[in-house]
């Protein structure tokens, strides 16, 4: 699936650009960043001259930013290109097009056995929808015994996370059953006049769940058992999205599984945590569909902070959602490993200048070349079932290699990936059962030697390699696998104290950028009145905190640099060099 922000994609009519206000269209050009707070020319009918672009990438399926009507004002100076602001739920916005042109890019795309998936923002409207000082719609919004919004204060409370008004905007009151039949209304309305595929529903953690339980039985109801609905519970921990799972959507995204990502191929953090994210997905998620990501426009963009590394690193994160069960979305942009974003001083910026750039219409030859690198990937994802449908089976982890297999049928692949910026030499015994005879590599530049149940590797540097194997099938394997403490040569031994003359600290832990701020106890020591810590990082920069006896978290007293942290307190800072 591939997710466009229609404003950010392709002008396909430059007559719609400034839409019914001249003031809402401000090109960008690389020196003028306010620019992103308004419209930048892409629309409905740029997207359908691009589909066998699209095609041809091996996109089988478009997610498009919502196209209904925004408001035509600015909001605190930012334009509402996004579509998130809306303002007429039956009316295409001027700046994207037309319902003609809607329609076309659906039939055009059926035409090519494409599918396109809208996405339906039902939590909120626009600051100035007709609806508010209306009287009669005051029950619409959720809004205290004063007729003044609530506000989100506390993000552990479920209530007003739903009942909150979300970014400053007018929360609608899905509890009143004419709410509720309205957004069913416009549903439906979008389903029959353009015969699209899915929605994508936004915002569904503050919205309560008997309207999704509601909702989901009428759109099957209207649309059918094929109507394809995606829900976004934007929260970093599987039990948190649990309550959400059996409500009838398709596939949930895979936020958990994104910060997984970040985390480990961005970050530098170990495998054992990254898998351990995953065994907590399937713990908590059970059966649930999950629509994987590496970033998108909520978050920055997955090459932040990378340097030169960004693609190498993006490109192995991309094979990872490749071979790796769910469903790849990809955040327009990525394949030509675009940037994250154009200012010098990002700290504190907004999404649009972190992650909303336009998309690439003049490539240079290096997203050439990271484009074509990203279609070898989709083709692998393509040609082989195990891969999109298969078993996964772990075989082997350590700090910085993960191997597992994906089997489907016959079809039996190996996947080995290595998330270290050295090349590395290793073996791996795999389970005897396997009977592993010959293994054909069908992606990537490491190199395999197998002698019975040992498999002779060297791994290029960030890299991820696919060999079709040649062995037993239908073998059962255990999901999960020891942990291997390997390191790879990338890692340095840190060294870290704690002066504790009284000796009050019985456990010492850290966490931090590194493994996810999960506490963990690292080798330590006691040498007299000091705790000594020794800690195995990659090269790069690392906010840290010490968590004494499980319970206080403290500032390294003795940090070679200081941050802020996001609380006012802060944190140590520490640089690994190469
Ligand atoms: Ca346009
Ligand atoms: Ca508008
Ligand atoms: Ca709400």
């Amino acid at each position: 699936m591939y997710f466009i922000l229609i404003d950010r994609f392709v002008d396909g009519d430059p007559t719609n650009n400034a839409g019914d206000n001249p003031e809402s269209y401000l090109p960008y050009d690389s020196s003028n960043p306010e620019a992103l707070k308004h419209y930048q020319g892409g629309d409905l009918a740029g997207i359908t001259q691009s589909l066998d672009s699209l095609q041809a990438m091996g996109i089988t399926m478009i997610w498009i930013s919502p196209f209904i009507d925004n408001s035509n004002t600015d909001y605190v100076k930012w334009w509402p290109y996004h579509g998130y602001h809306p303002i007429d739920f039956f009316s295409v916005d001027e700046h994207f097009g037309t319902l003609a042109d809607l329609k076309e890019l659906v039939d055009t795309a059926h035409l090519k056995g494409l599918k396109i998936i809208f996405d339906m923002p039902f939590n909120q409207t626009a600051a100035d929808h007709p609806w508010i000082g209306d009287a009669s719609k005051t029950s619409w919004y959720n809004l205290d015994a004063e007729g003044q919004p609530y506000e989100i204060t506390n993000w552990h409370d479920q209530t007003q996370i739903e009942i909150g008004e979300l970014h400053g905007l007018p929360d609608l009151a899905q509890e009143n059953p004419e709410v509720t039949q309205y957004l069913l209304d416009v549903s439906r309305y979008w389903i029959e006049e353009t015969g699209v595929d899915g929605f994508r529903l936004d915002a569904v953690k503050h919205i309560p769940i008997s309207f999704w339980k509601r909702f989901v039985s009428e759109i099957r109801e209207m649309a059918g058992e094929d109507f394809a609905l995606y829900g976004e519970v934007f929260w970093g921990k599987a039990a948190q999205i649990a309550p959400y799972a059996n409500l009838g959507f398709e596939y949930l995204f895979d936020i958990p599984g994104y910060y997984a990502i970040q985390n480990t191929f961005n970050k530098g953090a170990p495998i054992d945590d990254f898998s351990r994210f995953y065994e907590d997905n399937a713990k908590q998620l059970g059966e649930t569909k999950l629509a994987t990501l590496i970033d998108n426009h909520d978050v920055a963009r997955f090459n932040v902070g990378l340097g030169e590394d960004a693609w190498a690193k993006q490109r192995l994160a991309l094979g990872w959602l490749m071979t790796a069960p769910g469903l790849p979305v990809i955040y327009s942009g990525t394949e030509y490993g675009m940037d994250g974003y154009p200012v010098k001083d990002k700290d504190g910026t907004p999404q649009d200048f972190l992650n909303r750039l336009p998309y690439p219409l003049t490539p240079d030859p290096e997203q050439r070349v990271h484009k074509h690198e990203f279609e070898e990937l989709t083709r692998l994802r393509h040609k082989y079932t195990a891969l999109s449908h298969g078993k996964f089976a772990e075989l082997y982890k350590d700090w910085s290699i993960y191997a597992y297999l994906r089997s489907y049928g016959d079809e039996n692949l190996l996947v080995c990936l290595n998330n270290a910026s050295t090349q590395e030499f290793l073996s791996i015994s795999v389970p005897a059962n396997l009977r592993i005879q010959e293994l054909v590599k069908v992606y990537g530049e490491s190199v395999i030697r197998v002698e019975g149940n040992e498999l002779y590797l060297r791994m290029a540097p960030n890299s991820l390699s696919v060999w079709e194997m040649d062995g037993e099938s239908s073998v059962e394997l255990p999901e999960g696998i020891e942990f291997t403490n390997r390191l790879s040569a990338d890692y340095s031994q840190i060294h870290l104290f704690y002066y504790d003359p009284d000796s009050l600290v019985k456990k010492i832990e850290i966490a931090g950028d590194f493994n996810n701020w999960v506490p963990k106890a690292y080798d330590s020591f006691r040498q007299s009145d000091t705790l000594h810590l020794e800690l195995p990082l990659k090269p790069g920069k690392y906010n840290y905190k010490f968590i004494l006896n499980g319970v206080e978290w403290i500032t390294d007293p003795n940090a070679a640099e200081f941050s802020i942290d996001p609380y006012g307190g802060r944190n140590g800072l520490l640089t690994v060099g190469q």
